[in-house]
């Protein structure tokens, strides 16, 4: 009898013991700092853990898949030492393993999502197609701890909270640009910024190919645009330039990630390099001199010379015969030595010529003055009238608006790279933008997507870059992926600080923002 209250507090305790486990149906899963936050995730009591049993099953015999497994191994491996191997299977997967699998007809993940579904058991990642599959790997990069990227041995354990995590983004073009051109970048140094493209979901790289201060395109039938346009940079050191067998080695590279390049060659200003290389190329037939600093809007293609759009149309068909992406990016930004008459037809012209090449036209917004092609896309960075001009048209927008979305921005008047004219872009700045609702005119459905460009005036290197790049990249890459209304800036940064562990273990530079409660 006098044990009775006793027995009864340890029944009690029990039960809810029993009720704790049981109605807390785990939020861990939930709870992960994913970026970009995924559509919907919901979280199962227990875990998955990566043992020394742990393979990667891939279902039926696709190459393709089980280059993607392969992907996941190679990260896995060295930080785990477990030995992962890919496998092919046709029925279940051993138990402890992780699936991949192709199941098509999930209307709802799109081309691009994913479903993962993680118990004590198994781990099975499933799409509609390949590139879901590489997003939904990301996803379990993400999800294990960060020191998983490291390049040396690590200790466990690799747990991955139960779950089911169900994903597919908001915008089809999510995208960065590199501006190769004021300083050149190696082909390394890409392949690592697309490294980070991939690890945010992200799917285009914009390669910023020509500029007053440099050429970094060989094309065959003009080779002085490398050869002397391609020397310098801006600051006066030695530039560079990609070989045609080098650009498609990065077309490769970024395609086996799921990223589109898109080349662009600026037209008709932004030019003095070309304009440098070939006299017959200037109204007066003299070739101007190497240009390393950092004026825009003096230079211009002669646009009266029909030698021009020869010239055009060689450098358009080379380097569309090489670029398996569908579009070939023209600039046309402030050509502020090229007369409006002028400038008209020109670009009317350029798009003819990149058409008839088998390319869609994409340009900076200043395009939409001229006639647009059915589908031409208009990328809104300045002017605000000229995106609505391009919506007449109907076209499509790429959104890229300067105060927000520009890389090349100072985080604020102290941080050590990056320009102002724009603005000061801190973390939050560059985070809390609705790409749907920033233009009343430009409405979800007139967009194609977003991308964050990177300027190079003032970095030199990717790890300079890399301090411009992070912590926004994530952000742009949440805004490009994530519902608008799932996003929120006081649970995107207590995800964010987690983030800085995974760019030490990869050896990546950052901003230190005061703004993110770093962990
Ligand atoms: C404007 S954005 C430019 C570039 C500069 C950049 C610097 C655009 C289409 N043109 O030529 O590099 O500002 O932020």
């Amino acid at each position: 009898m006098e044990t009775k209250p006793k027995n009864l507090i340890i029944a009690c305790l029990a039960l809810l013991f029993l009720i704790g486990q049981t109605g807390c149906i785990s939020s861990d899963l939930p709870n992960e700092n994913l970026i970009p936050k995924p559509v919907s995730a919901i979280g199962e009591r227990g875990s998955f853990d990566l043992t020394d049993q742990t393979n990667i099953f891939v279902r039926g015999d696709s190459p393709e898949i089980k280059r993607i497994g392969q992907y996941l191994a190679d990260i896995l491996n060295p930080s785990t030492k477990l030995g992962i191997e890919v496998k092919t299977t046709d029925t279940e997967p051993n138990p402890g393993s992780i699936y991949l699998a192709l199941l098509p007809a999930d209307a709802e993940l799109g081309e691009e999502g994913y479903e993962l579904d993680i118990t004590s058991k198994s781990i099975s990642l499933t799409a509609n197609f390949p590139s879901g599959l590489f997003h939904g790997i990301q996803t379990i990069r993400q999800l294990l701890p960060a020191r998983v990227e490291k390049k040396e041995g690590q200790k466990g354990p690799w747990k991955i909270s139960n779950g089911i995590i169900r994903d597919y983004p908001a915008y089809s073009y999510r995208g960065s640009m590199l501006d190769v051109a004021r300083h050149f970048f190696s082909v390394d140094e890409v392949k690592r910024f697309i490294d980070h493209l991939a690890f945010y979901k992200m799917n285009v790289l914009h390669l910023h190919l020509s500029d007053d201060q440099g050429w970094r395109i060989e094309i065959k039938s003009w080779p002085n645009l490398t050869a002397h346009g391609g020397k310098t940079e801006v600051g006066g050191s030695d530039g560079g330039y990609y070989t045609q067998k080098q650009y498609s080695e990065l077309v490769k590279y970024a395609e086996d990630q799921y990223i589109t390049i898109i080349p662009e060659i600026d037209m008709p200003g932004h030019t003095n390099a070309a304009l440098a290389s070939y006299g017959v190329l200037n109204c007066d037939g003299k070739a101007s001199e190497l240009y390393t600093g950092v004026e825009v809007g003096f230079s211009s293609l002669c646009t009266h010379k029909e030698i021009t759009y020869k010239f055009i149309n060689d450098v358009v068909g080379e380097l569309a015969a090489i670029t398996p992406g569908p579009y070939i990016h023209i600039g046309g930004d402030e050509s502020h030595s090229t007369p409006i008459e002028d400038y008209i037809p020109f670009v009317n012209r350029v798009q003819e010529i990149v058409t008839l090449h088998g390319k869609k036209v994409l340009g900076w917004d200043e395009i939409a003055l001229s006639t647009l092609k059915p589908n031409a896309v208009v990328q809104y960075w300045s002017k605000t009238e000229n995106a609505i001009k391009g919506l007449a048209q109907g076209a499509k927008v790429l959104m890229s608006p300067a105060k927000n979305a520009y890389l090349d921005m100072q985080y604020d008047s102290i941080s050590m790279f990056g320009l102002h004219w724009a603005g000061y872009i801190e973390v939050d700045d560059g985070y809390n933008w609705d790409p749907a609702r920033l233009v009343p005119e430009i409405r979800k459905e007139n967009i194609i997507g977003i991308e964050a460009p990177l300027w190079s005036e003032t970095v030199s290197n990717i790890t300079e870059a890399e301090y411009l790049i992070f912590p926004r990249l994530p952000g742009y890459a949440e805004v490009g992926w994530t519902p608008s209304e799932k996003r929120n800036w006081g649970d995107y940064i207590s995800r964010l600080a987690h983030h800085r562990e995974r760019w030490k273990a990869m050896g990546i530079n950052f901003y230190p923002s005061k703004l993110v409660p770093w962990k």
